[in-house]
C-alpha cells in the first residue's frame, strides 16, 4: 500500500456510490444546469432527485435516517454534483452545513426532531451567521436575543444566507449578552420558519450559483422556546466556528467539481476544435494549458481527500487543513476555469458552452464560508 493510501482510503461501495452519483449528475443534471442558471430558479426537481438516491442522507449518521458514510464519501458526492451544476451542488452543502450546529452541539431532542427529516430531503435548513455589516467578522453581529420567561425573543436582519425562503429552519446566532464579548456573548437558536416575525427579505441577484436564492432574512420580534437553543447559551460563536470548519470542506469539494467540469470539457473540445487543419489540442500552447489545469486540479483533490479523512479520523489539525483545502480549491477552480474559458475562445464566452457558468459559479467559492484572505488567516495562526 503507498503511503497516501495508507492516508485514506476510499471503499469499494463508496466508489460505487461515487459513480451512481456521477452518472445520476451527468444524465438529468448536467441538462439542467444552463436553464437553472438563465432562470435562476431553484431546482426543486433535483433536491427530489437526489434526495430519491439518499444523496441528502450523506451528512448524517444511521441513527438519525443517514448513509453514515462520513465525510469524506460527501464531500466526494459534493465534487461530483458541482461537476455538472454548482448550484445543485449547494443543496447538499447546505445539508450540511445548516445541520452541523445541531449535529455537533445540538441536544437529543433537537437532534430527534430535525436531522431524520433533513436525511430524507423532506427540510432543508439554513445558517444564518452573516449580517449587512459582519461578513469576516462575525463577531461584530447586531442581532440580539432577549429571554423572556421560558422564551427567547430574536431582533435583527442577516445577509448572504444560502436556501432564503427554500428552508425549513434557520440557525441563527444572536448576540445574548452583549457584555460578554463574542466568545462568550453569543448564543444560537434553531428558528422555524412557521414563526410568527419571520420574513424572507431581500433576495440578491447574483454573478453566480443563481439556481441557489441568497439573501437578508429579518427577525422581527420573533419567540423561540430554550428547546431551540443549540449547545450552551453564550457558546455560540464557537458552535459557528466548529461547523465552519466542517463545512470549508464542501465549498473544497464544489470548487474541485467545478475545476474538473471545466477540465473536461475544455479537453473535449480541443480534441474536436480544429483550426489550422488539425485539432487545436495538438497544438503545445492548448497542450500545456490543459496539463496545468488537469495537474492543478488532481493536487487540490489530494487535499481535500487528506483533510476529509482527517475529519473522519477525529484528527485534531482539521481546522487547518479544511482551511487550507478552501483556499487551494477555490484558486484552482477559479484559474482553471478562466484558462477552460480561454480554451474554447469565443465559445467559452458564450451562454451556449458551460464553461462562462462554471466561471461565474468559481468565484463564491473564494468567498464564501469565510474569504480566502480569512483562511490565510486561519491557517497562519497554526502557524505562529
Ligand atoms: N472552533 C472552535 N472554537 C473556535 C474556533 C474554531 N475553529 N475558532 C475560534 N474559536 C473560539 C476561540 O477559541 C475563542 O474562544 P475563547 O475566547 O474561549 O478562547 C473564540 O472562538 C473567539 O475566537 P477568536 O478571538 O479567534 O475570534 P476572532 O473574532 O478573531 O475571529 C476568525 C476569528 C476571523 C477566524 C473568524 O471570525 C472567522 O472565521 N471569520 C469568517 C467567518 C466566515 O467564515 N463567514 C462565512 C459565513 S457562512 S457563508
Amino acid at each position: 500500500m503507498s503511503a497516501l493510501a495508507e492516508l485514506y482510503t476510499i471503499p469499494r461501495e463508496h466508489l460505487d456510490f461515487r459513480d451512481a452519483i456521477a452518472r445520476i449528475a451527468s444524465e438529468r443534471i448536467a441538462p439542467r444546469a444552463a436553464e437553472i442558471d438563465e432562470k435562476g430558479e431553484y431546482p426543486h426537481d433535483l433536491r427530489r432527485l437526489l434526495a430519491e438516491h439518499d444523496v441528502l442522507g450523506l451528512p448524517f449518521d444511521i441513527e438519525y435516517g443517514g448513509t453514515g458514510t462520513g465525510t469524506l464519501m460527501l464531500n466526494i458526492a459534493i465534487e461530483e454534483i458541482a461537476k455538472a451544476c454548482a448550484s445543485t451542488a449547494l443543496i447538499l452543502m447546505i445539508q450540511e452545513l445548516g445541520t452541523l450546529p445541531i449535529k455537533l452541539f445540538g441536544s437529543e431532542a433537537l437532534k430527534a426532531r430535525l436531522l431524520p427529516r433533513c436525511a430524507t430531503g423532506e427540510w432543508t435548513p439554513a445558517f444564518a451567521l452573516s449580517e449587512p455589516d459582519a461578513g469576516s467578522d462575525p463577531g461584530g453581529m447586531r442581532t440580539r436575543a432577549r429571554r423572556d420567561g421560558d422564551e427567547w425573543v430574536i431582533d435583527g436582519t442577516k445577509n448572504w444566507i444560502t436556501n432564503l425562503g427554500i428552508a425549513d429552519f434557520y440557525v441563527v446566532f444572536a448576540v445574548t449578552d452583549a457584555e460578554a464579548g463574542h466568545s462568550r456573548g453569543i448564543t444560537a437558536f434553531v428558528v422555524e420558519a412557521d414563526r410568527p416575525g419571520f420574513s424572507v427579505g431581500k433576495l440578491e441577484r447574483k454573478l453566480g450559483i443563481r439556481g441557489s436564492p441568497t439573501g437578508q432574512p429579518i427577525f422581527d420580534g420573533v419567540r423561540v422556546p430554550s428547546e431551540n437553543i443549540v449547545g450552551e447559551v453564550g457558546q455560540g460563536f464557537g458552535v459557528a466556528m466548529a461547523a465552519l470548519d466542517r463545512s470549508r470542506l464542501g465549498a473544497a469539494a464544489q470548487a474541485l467539481g467545478i475545476a474538473q467540469g471545466a477540465t473536461d470539457y475544455a479537453a473535449a473540445y480541443a480534441r474536436e476544435r480544429r483550426q489550422f487543419g488539425q485539432p487545436i489540442n495538438s497544438f503545445q500552447g492548448i497542450q500545456f494549458k490543459l496539463a496545468d489545469m488537469e495537474t492543478q486540479t488532481a493536487a487540490a483533490r489530494e487535499l481535500l481527500y487528506q483533510a476529509c479523512a482527517k475529519v473522519d479520523r477525529g484528527d485534531p489539525d482539521v481546522g487547518k487543513y479544511s482551511a487550507m483545502a478552501k483556499l487551494f480549491c477555490s484558486d484552482v477552480a477559479m484559474k482553471v476555469t478562466v484558462e477552460a474559458v480561454q480554451v474554447l475562445g469565443g465559445y467559452g464566452y458564450v451562454k451556449e458552452y458551460p464553461v462562462e457558468r462554471m466561471m461565474r459559479d468559481a468565484k463564491i467559492t473564494q468567498i464564501y464560508e469565510g474569504t480566502n484572505e480569512i483562511q490565510r488567516l486561519v491557517i497562519a495562526r497554526t502557524l505562529r
